[in-house]
């Protein structure tokens, strides 16, 4: 379906354009790096690319109010660290933009419970709550404001993690219900999902994911995290009983998973560099040392970025006002689709 485009660009290209986000829950790990940021870092320079800070969803699990704020500016400068460069892309935070959450009421009366109920992220994190533990609303209804973060934009390209995969599934599903119903209005979007890299799990518990929230710090690896605590946490990583290296994710995930991290750090495939190792140890001590190189100068530029803090707080301002003026015209296309009274 084409939908309509955008009608303010960002920049004078004809190229498709580029939307993703990434949750201020903690600090990022080699995971959100290997599966979302660094396809951002590439994607910014052939797409008209716009990536946001998503505070709003931080929001649907408990947060400290005293420390949202600083790990969102946090979590920008991570961005920009591992590469984003504010001259070729548009780097905001997701509540400076009010149309987010205006479009994501569209997009709740779009959706239906039965569709949001399938949503497996919904129903991990709902169960891994204890039992008198508060679940928000929001947390189910957080893939409506993540299809409205994205149709706002136009993007046609939403390079995240497989996790996220389900989510943009269901972006598709209503911009295509949205359209049908209401007349052509949104460009429907598409998942860009790494070939290797896309799913890195998490180094002591091999068949959980990575995650920012996980309660495992031996089984994450920061991106800012010291060389030797890096090089550590590989060697200690959970393996299995026998001696065989193999690229086997079922059987071995282990093994499997730290030849997907050796696989996205230096570009090869993970089934191939399998064949050039006969033990365990040496294939940790390759992983240490190309994820360490990987990661340096990501820190070096945070190390930078970090010493000038008003340098991010200004450019997510510049990035807001860049966004809306993408997001306010689509907002009103969508108000005006649906009956809304103008304003
Ligand atoms: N383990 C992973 N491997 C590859 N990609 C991953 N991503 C997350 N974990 C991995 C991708 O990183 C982006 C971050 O998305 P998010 O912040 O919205 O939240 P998430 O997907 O739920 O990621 P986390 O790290 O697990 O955060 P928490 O713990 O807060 O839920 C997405 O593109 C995701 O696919």
């Amino acid at each position: 379906m084409a939908g309509c485009r955008a009608s303010v660009d960002l920049y004078d290209r004809p190229v498709a354009r580029v939307f993703s986000g990434i949750q201020p829950t903690g600090d990022l790990h080699l995971g959100n790096y290997l599966g979302a940021l660094r396809q951002f870092t590439r994607d910014q320079h052939d797409h008209d690319a716009v990536f946001c800070i998503v505070d709003l969803h931080a929001l649907t699990v408990p947060q400290d109010p005293h420390e949202l704020g600083r790990r969102t500016l946090d979590t920008a400068r991570v961005h920009l660290a591992a590469g984003l460069d504010p001259s070729v892309c548009t780097l905001f935070v997701q509540s400076h933009v009010h149309e987010h959450a205006e479009l994501s009421w569209l997009m709740e009366c779009t959706a239906s419970v039965g569709e949001l109920r399938r949503m497996t992220q919904f129903k991990e994190k709902a169960d891994k709550a204890p039992e008198q533990e508060f679940v928000a609303a929001a947390l189910f209804t957080y893939p409506a404001l993540m299809a409205a973060d994205i149709l706002l934009y136009g993007a046609d390209r939403v390079p995240v993690g497989a996790d996220q995969r389900q989510h943009l599934e269901l972006a598709r599903d209503l911009a295509v219900r949205f359209n049908h119903r209401f007349g052509d209005t949104f460009v429907v979007p598409a998942a860009a999902v790494p070939t290797v890299g896309a799913r890195i799990m998490d180094l002591q518990r091999p068949t959980e994911k990575m995650s920012k929230s996980s309660v495992s710090p031996q089984g994450t690896v920061g991106l800012l995290e010291d060389p030797a605590s890096i090089t550590r946490k590989i060697r200690r990583a959970v393996t299995d009983t026998e001696v065989e290296v193999r690229y086997d994710p079922e059987a071995k995930p282990g093994v499997s998973n730290l030849l997907t991290i050796l696989g996205a750090a230096v570009g090869e495939d993970p089934a191939q560099l399998a064949r050039r190792y006969q033990q365990y140890g040496e294939l940790k001590v390759d992983c240490a040392e190309a994820v360490v190189a990987l990661l340096e100068p990501i820190q070096a530029r945070y190390a930078e970025l970090a010493a000038e803090p008003s340098r991010t707080a200004a450019i997510l301002a510049e990035g807001a006002a860049k966004a809306r003026a993408v997001a306010a015209p689509v907002l009103e296309q969508a108000r005006a689709a649906v009956g809304l009274l103008p304003r």
